[in-house]
């Protein structure tokens, strides 16, 4: 065969591969992008790593615990001055919503109240964009919250708003998995990040608030262009250069789906890519669920974006990867298949792929039992030598095609106290070491 002819064949092969898997969801492809970094924030920033312990999970004494979701969030209500921005999947901040419910509800409950009261007495303008009506921001609603709920399958005929953010003065920011949930506080494990003081990564965060709003109208459409001023300059090419708690950092935000990305701005499957690729030692993921597929779509259809990098690199480069899934009741069953082929590539003879793969257990008592929907890890986070991710999605093709969601991605190799990244390297290993997390083989 001619080779034009060859090429044709493999230029058709590839597009029937790419049907085949789903056309890769990369807004663009690249290696290493080209670093600019001409944007530097003049700001002093605080970053706080901010985690939810379901009650009754204790470590050892000497393990790290970091500031926990309730407290940040009261922070957040602390500081607000004029206007507050809640991005949100659903609402149940009161016990009563839940069949069963235990005193542990009374932190959501104080939250729900603060954000009534700063709302009826006039103090904040607050504006919620949520994936569904719910009483709680009815009830917000009442005294004076403005409230949008884009419409997903209008929008996109899939998928669902599932960001977690609150945007506090386009000054203080929390990113991370926490619901509008009260068993987000007591109940579930998660993972975020408080960023105070930092107008930089506040506006930069608000204009992705305001692509909800905006969507959040009820004619909206998906526009051809978005609106210039919603534009960023900071992103995966082009950073944010800036200083925290004494320390220097890089750091962008990213944004899912890549419908919602409007210009400059990095797609959170990019980001996710971008981090793996950028690792030379290590790649510690804790994500909550894990599938190299598109679950929702009927038929499912495989997505191996992700699960390929991390093989690749691992192959390659030789760089160690540790993931840690969750364990829980309603864990959908194919996940341990995916996980565990992902995990035996540590049993080859000739080639060393340093991958693991262990699933984390939250250990309930016959009360927490009975708390429906709770008692699990949460969080989503990624951790390498070279960067800190956290990200409000779970890893499959979904979240990164139709579904709302937003991540926090912090540059920074080196090794000083205060440094975020490395926080997060302890807490993953306290995890990761933990009588809670057990080796994908073993279920
Ligand atoms: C679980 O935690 C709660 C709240 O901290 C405490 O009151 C209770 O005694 C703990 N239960 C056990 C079995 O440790
Ligand atoms: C999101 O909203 C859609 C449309 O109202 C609804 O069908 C779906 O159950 C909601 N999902 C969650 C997690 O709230
Ligand atoms: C962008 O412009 C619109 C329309 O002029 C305005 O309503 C909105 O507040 C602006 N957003 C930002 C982030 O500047
Ligand atoms: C990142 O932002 C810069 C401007 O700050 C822009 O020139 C560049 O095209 C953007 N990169 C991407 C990948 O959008
Ligand atoms: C992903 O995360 C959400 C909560 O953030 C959870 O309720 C959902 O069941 C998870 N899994 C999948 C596969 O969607
Ligand atoms: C930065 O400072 C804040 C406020 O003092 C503190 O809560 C936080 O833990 C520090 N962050 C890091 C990464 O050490
Ligand atoms: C509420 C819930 O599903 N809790 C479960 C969390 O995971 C542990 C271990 O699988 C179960 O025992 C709990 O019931």
């Amino acid at each position: 065969m001619p080779s034009s002819g060859i090429k044709m064949l493999l230029t058709i092969m590839s597009m029937v591969f790419l049907v085949v898997t789903g056309e890769p969801q990369l807004i663009y492809k690249f290696d290493i992008p080209n670093l600019v970094k001409d944007f530097k924030c003049t700001e002093t920033c605080k970053f706080t790593l901010v985690e939810s312990m379901p009650e009754n999970l204790t470590y050892p004494a000497f393990e790290p615990i970091m500031m926990s979701t309730y407290k940040a969030h009261k922070r957040i209500l602390e500081k607000v001055k004029k206007t507050l921005y809640l991005s949100s999947c659903y609402w149940s901040l009161v016990g009563t919503d839940t069949d069963y419910h235990d005193y542990s509800s009374a932190e959501g409950e104080d939250i729900l109240k603060h954000l009534y009261d700063l709302t009826k007495d006039g103090t904040i303008s607050l504006k919620i964009a949520q994936n569904n009506t719910n009483k709680d921001t009815q009830m917000l609603e009442s005294v004076g919250a403005e409230v949008r709920t884009p419409d997903f399958k209008r929008l996109l005929h899939y998928g669902i708003l599932h960001t977690k953010m609150w945007v506090a003065d386009n000054a203080h920011v929390y990113i991370g998995s926490a619901n509008f949930d009260w068993r987000s506080y007591t109940q579930t494990k998660e993972t975020g990040v408080l960023i105070e003081d930092c107008p930089c990564l506040g506006e930069d965060a608000a204009k992705i608030f305001e692509v909800y709003w905006y969507l959040g109208n009820p004619n909206s459409h998906i526009p051809q262009h978005w609106p210039a001023n919603l534009s960023t300059a900071i992103n995966v090419s082009n950073p944010a250069v800036l200083n925290y708690n004494d320390t220097n950092g890089e750091v962008y935000i990213s944004s899912s789906p890549p419908q919602f990305c409007t210009t400059g701005r990095t797609g959170d499957i990019d980001a996710i890519v971008n981090v793996i690729r950028s690792a030379k030692k290590f790649i510690y993921i804790s994500v909550m669920d894990y599938l190299p597929e598109i679950l929702y779509a009927e038929p499912r259809v495989y997505w191996p974006i992700i699960d390929q990098e991390l093989r690749n690199i691992a192959f390659n480069d030789g760089v160690q990867v540790y993931l840690l899934a969750s364990h829980w009741q309603h864990t959908i069953e194919d996940m341990y298949a995916f996980l565990r082929s992902l995990d035996e590539l540590h049993t080859t003879k000739f080639h060393k792929i340093d991958i693991h793969v262990k699933l984390f257990t939250v250990p309930a008592d016959e009360s927490q039992k009975k708390i429906p929907y709770s008692r699990v890890n949460h969080s989503k986070y990624m951790v390498t030598d070279q960067h800190a991710y956290i990200g409000t999605s779970n890893w499959s093709g979904d979240y990164f095609k139709y579904t709302g969601g937003v991540g926090f991605i912090l540059k920074q190799s080196d090794g000083a106290s205060s440094n975020l990244r490395q926080q997060l390297v302890q807490l993953f290993l306290r995890d990761w070491n933990s009588e809670y997390s057990k080796y994908v083989y073993r279920f």
